[in-house]
């Protein structure tokens, strides 16, 4: 038992009751037409049922008997023609499915229809999951689609296997046997993705290498494709914006020059005889010292359209990202994405979507939405969740991401009035976006359980199902990762979804309470370090943010201060800029608060200050807790190990409480309140503490 198998786990079924309804309902599999797609839903069917059944499915090309379940399209399926769905199967779209309970040849049987194979085979995991998670199956009327087209994994893999932010091993591709062996963790994973409707992934890191786009290279990129291609997983790449420069021999990378663009055509055209479904790419250009259009005095635009004209004949895409900043240090940096952008609204080509991270600085604990979001009408922008926990805690801390997720994707842009939620835009029915989309930057490694934490898979897991359906909860989706991964023992699943539940917030608490970010270590970004000060950029440092003194704590963006509030729309701005309205948990985001400002609480800031940070170490208390009573309902290798990285957890969540606490204290002057525990150690301490180096920056 150690996560290799994810949410796939397909055990027999426990409850005997449920065991002997799901044999009735299921006596064997059809599956009329062939294809590579349709082999694999059949393997999985298989594979799934004899797991949770208990016994051997017979499959057969001809429904014979009754309770038989039928999969397939129209256009494979006879049977499934002859039902006559074409209403119902317009409204699903070329990905979604329809699982029926019905009869066919005035048999009583499951119908798994779709428009596409792959849409078959999204049914096929959806009804698996009914039966891991026990739910009822014999009265099914189920109409399912996706809420945005590209759900794409980002990989930050570089060609040496080790992976940016990464903290779970190393990457998963060993360029150095491809092609000629394909792992059959490629398989296992490009089937993990199909199971939550994962159609995209990004094999290269956004900080990119020119050389993936050179022969010996495509050659191994074509043989993930082909590996990939039947789980309905496309491959895209990052491309290195002076590419030309760098493997095309050219002078220069300025996207209007026409030997720069014919040198793109070409090597799009390249690709595609390689890769004939090559998705397109993703690019960082001008951020964090890597090239771009402005190095030659062109827009972000002007880049994005040359390289969306290369691959728009192949109906590739582009995804342009908006996490930029450049070498001048502004007076506040989250506000350059939208000064960047949003004046190019409407100026990019119908293949091109900006991929703007869920806040305007960077991944942190919490962030107000993007204000971007709702910004920008005309050209459809893609969300970008950072699944792997660089400022979480990376792998060690157990935080179920999805209230963050949701947190965003729920919050209301008033772009076109009250209710223009972020996932309206996202999804694209508030302005009528072509291209929509969701990423979200990997947490997956080589490691045997994939993402280095067992709970950090519930966060790949929720990243697939929002991107397919944004409307699900996370206590909904919680709830089935638990049942899946674990088992469906309301014992079990009850606290620990509670904990899973409340674990963002601890994190919060005992991290960045009151709206605090980037006060992290130095540059590894692991650990307190709101001392961290004199870096040669004054936005890298944590007192840029804090900007702690004996007076107050806080950044001061409303009118009085950098006014990034403006950003947002006015009913928006205006309640993150009024104190008395400002939601507590962006205080110290918005606002400039001196030590004795009341909060809601009653309690003076520096009281409310310290009381959160204490919470957040109880919380984790508190987790342990939970999940040291699960001893007897969990298998005792993936029990020891939550155990083990929640005691880390334990002492880096009062590492961080104390280290804060103790920092803070230097400028309020403030006792810690009365009835809370001292500190373990002094400031000096803590400062000395913070770790010069971890893997995985
Ligand atoms: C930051 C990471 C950095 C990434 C950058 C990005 O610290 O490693 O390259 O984001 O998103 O969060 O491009």
């Amino acid at each position: 038992e150690d996560g290799y198998r994810l949410w796939q786990r397909y055990d027999l079924v426990k409850d005997a009751k449920k065991l002997k309804e799901y044999q009735g309902r299921v006596q064997q599999v059809v599956i009329e037409g062939s294809s590579p797609t349709l082999t694999v839903a059949k393997q999985e069917l298989q594979q799934g049922l004899q797991g949770l059944l208990g016994k051997n499915i017979g499959n057969s090309n001809m429904l014979k008997q009754a309770n038989s379940l039928l999969v397939g399209t129209p256009q494979n399926s006879p049977a499934i023609a002859a039902l006559n769905l074409n209403q119902q199967l317009g409204s699903v779209g070329k990905e979604g499915y329809l699982i029926l309970t019905t009869t066919v040849n005035r048999k009583k049987a499951t119908v798994i229809a779709a428009n596409s194979d792959v849409g078959a085979l999204y049914g096929v995991f959806h009804f698996l999951r009914l039966i891991q998670t026990h739910q009822p199956v014999d009265q099914l009327n189920i109409s399912n689609a996706p809420k945005t087209q590209h759900r794409i994994l980002n990989h930050w893999d570089n060609l040496d296997r080790t992976v940016e932010r990464g903290y779970a091993g190393f990457s998963l591709w060993d360029w150095h046997k491809l092609p000629d062996y394909i792992d059959d963790r490629y398989l296992e994973y490009a089937r993990a993705n199909a199971s939550i409707g994962i159609n995209g992934t990004v094999l290269t890191n956004v900080n990119a290498n020119a050389l993936i786009l050179t022969k010996p290279y495509l050659e191994k990129v074509k043989a993930l494709a082909d590996a990939f291609r039947p789980y309905g997983l496309k491959v895209y790449l990052t491309a290195r914006f002076s590419a030309p420069i760098e493997i095309g021999g050219l002078k220069t990378a300025d996207p209007l020059d026409a030997q720069v663009q014919a040198w793109w055509k070409t090597k799009a055209e390249e690709i595609y005889t390689y890769i004939p479904d090559f998705g397109g790419f993703l690019v960082k250009a001008n951020s964090e010292g890597q090239p771009g259009p402005q190095n030659y005095k062109r827009t972000h635009a002007d880049g994005a359209n040359m390289l969306a004209d290369a691959v728009a004949p192949k109906g590739g895409i582009v995804m342009w990202r908006a996490f930029v900043y450049d070498n001048e240090v502004p007076e506040d940096r989250i506000k350059q994405a939208y000064n960047e952008f949003k004046h190019l609204d409407g100026q990019f080509r119908k293949n091109v979507m900006v991929q703007v991270k869920n806040g305007p600085l960077d991944f942190q604990p919490r962030e107000p939405f993007h204000p971007l979001f709702g910004a920008m009408p005309q050209t459809p922008l893609m969300m970008e969740f950072q699944l792997t926990q660089e400022y979480l805690g990376q792998a060690t801390n157990l935080v179920y991401q999805a209230p963050l997720y949701k947190e965003v994707l729920d919050a209301d842009t008033h772009a076109k009035g009250a209710g223009s939620t972020v996932a309206k835009v996202v999804d694209g029915t508030l302005h009528n976006y072509q291209l929509t989309g969701m990423a979200g930057v990997t947490n997956i490694g080589n490691d045997r359980n994939w993402t280095g934490h067992m709970f950090g898979q519930s966060n790949w897991y929720t990243f697939g199902r929002l991107a397919w359906d944004h409307t699900l909860t996370s206590e909904a989706i919680a709830d089935e990762w638990l049942r899946m991964t674990f088992n469906n023992e309301e014992k079990f699943v009850s606290p620990v979804k509670e904990m899973m539940l409340q674990s963002r917030e601890t994190l919060v608490n005992y991290m960045t309470p009151l709206g605090l970010h980037h006060i992290m270590g130095w540059s590894h970004h692991y650990g307190p370090g709101p001392w961290v000060d004199k870096k040669h950029r004054a936005d890298w440092t944590a007192v840029y943010y804090h900007r702690a003194s004996a007076e107050g704590i806080g950044f001061d963006r409303t009118a009085s201060g950098s006014n990034a509030i403006a950003q947002y729309f006015p009913p928006v701005a205006q309640k993150f800029g009024n104190l008395a309205t400002c939601p507590e948990e962006f205080l110290l985001w918005f606002h400039r608060v001196s030590w004795d400002y009341k909060v809601k609480s009653g309690r003076n800031l520096w009281d409310e200050l310290c009381h959160r940070y204490y919470a957040g170490a109880e919380g984790v208390k508190q987790m342990q807790q939970t999940w040291n009573a699960q001893e007897a309902n969990v298998d005792p290798e993936r029990f020891r190990h939550v155990k083990t990285f929640l005691s880390i957890q334990e002492k880096e969540a009062r590492w961080w409480r104390d280290a804060c606490v103790l920092y803070f204290q230097s400028f309020s002057k403030r006792p810690i309140p009365a009835g809370l525990p001292k500190t373990d150690n002094t400031l000096e301490y803590y400062r000395k503490l913070e770790p010069k180096f971890v893997p995985g920056i």
